[in-house]
């Protein structure tokens, strides 16, 4: 086989063992239906399984930490168990020890560790891989953060506040080589600062770290596709999603989260195959 020019991105398939993600929320809170969509998501070819106990969902209100324990420890123990690749979606350092303790090999933290400061020294001592997103508040208050008004707008900020969220993992002894960002759309984000971000991601790239992008099923998705006044449902947005794939693994991101795996698989299928052809050229 000719060797092509693109490193495709790694597909993380989102199982939400909550009872209330706007995406997804309350189907896969038993933990034996999160597994069978887990291995749903690894057959249609999921690279990671991203696993959360606690709904983002704007205005959601938080678990408890024993109540995110017991919701994501006994998918991410049989998971990793069967050899999955598994990852953590969660804000809380005692979650993350528990998680990798039980086999996730990635914690992803939505908070990019500024909801729990012990989350970085955790993940340090860990040896994890650790995916930071920019985040600048708690979901029930996060639409009065998404104010961008410095100069270079919402690009300039996601930039900037990484970066000292970087200078923060360092300090706390996380290794360069486990850092993964991801400018986290939607979060304390309008539609225009979600649009404005993936038309210009290169700034947040030129950072040095490989990106992971969740825009799967966003309300910026929802309220592009409105129709009447109303925004296209959650589970009809996929589409809008696939040309978001395709669009991001050409700017060679590392990962992108998603829900509807097989979609994204096939279509970076298309691309690998396209990208063989130029190999040719
Ligand atoms: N989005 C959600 C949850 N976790 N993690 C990362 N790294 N990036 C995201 O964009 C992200 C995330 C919210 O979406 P969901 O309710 O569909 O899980």
């Amino acid at each position: 086989m000719v060797e092509g020019i693109l490193t495709t991105p790694l597909l993380m398939g989102v199982v939400n063992v909550t009872p209330d993600s706007f995406s997804d929320g309350g189907r896969w809170l038993r933990a034996d239906a999160a597994i069978a969509h887990a291995r749903e998501l690894l057959a249609d070819g999921a690279d990671i399984i991203d696993i959360g106990g606690e709904s983002t969902r704007p205005g959601a209100t938080r678990p408890l930490v024993t109540e995110e324990l017991d919701r994501v420890i006994p998918v991410i123990s049989a998971l990793a168990a069967e050899g999955a690749t598994v990852s953590v979606d969660t804000m809380r350092a005692e979650v993350a020890e528990a998680a990798v303790a039980a086999g996730a090999g990635i914690v992803n933290d939505v908070s990019g560790g500024l909801a729990d400061p012990q989350m970085l020294p955790t993940v340090a001592a860990t040896g994890a891989t650790y995916v930071a997103m920019h985040w600048r508040a708690h979901a029930d208050h996060m639409r009065d953060f998404a104010v961008y008004d410095g100069p270079g707008g919402v690009v300039a900020a996601v930039r900037d506040e990484l970066a000292a969220r970087v200078d923060a993992m360092l300090a706390a002894g996380i290794d360069r080589e486990r850092i993964v960002l991801d400018p986290g759309l939607g979060f304390a984000k309008r539609p225009e600062h979600n649009w404005r971000l993936l038309r210009d991601l290169g700034p947040v790239q030129a950072l040095g770290f490989p990106l992971l992008v969740g825009a799967s099923r966003k309300s910026f998705l929802g309220t592009l596709l409105a129709s009447g006044g109303s925004p296209r449902p959650v589970g009809e947005r996929e589409h809008a999603n696939t040309a978001l794939t395709v669009l991001l693994a050409q700017q060679q991101v590392w990962g992108l989260r998603v829900h509807d795996v097989l979609a994204a698989k096939d279509a970076l299928r298309v691309l690998e195959r396209l990208d063989q052809e130029e190999a040719h050229d």
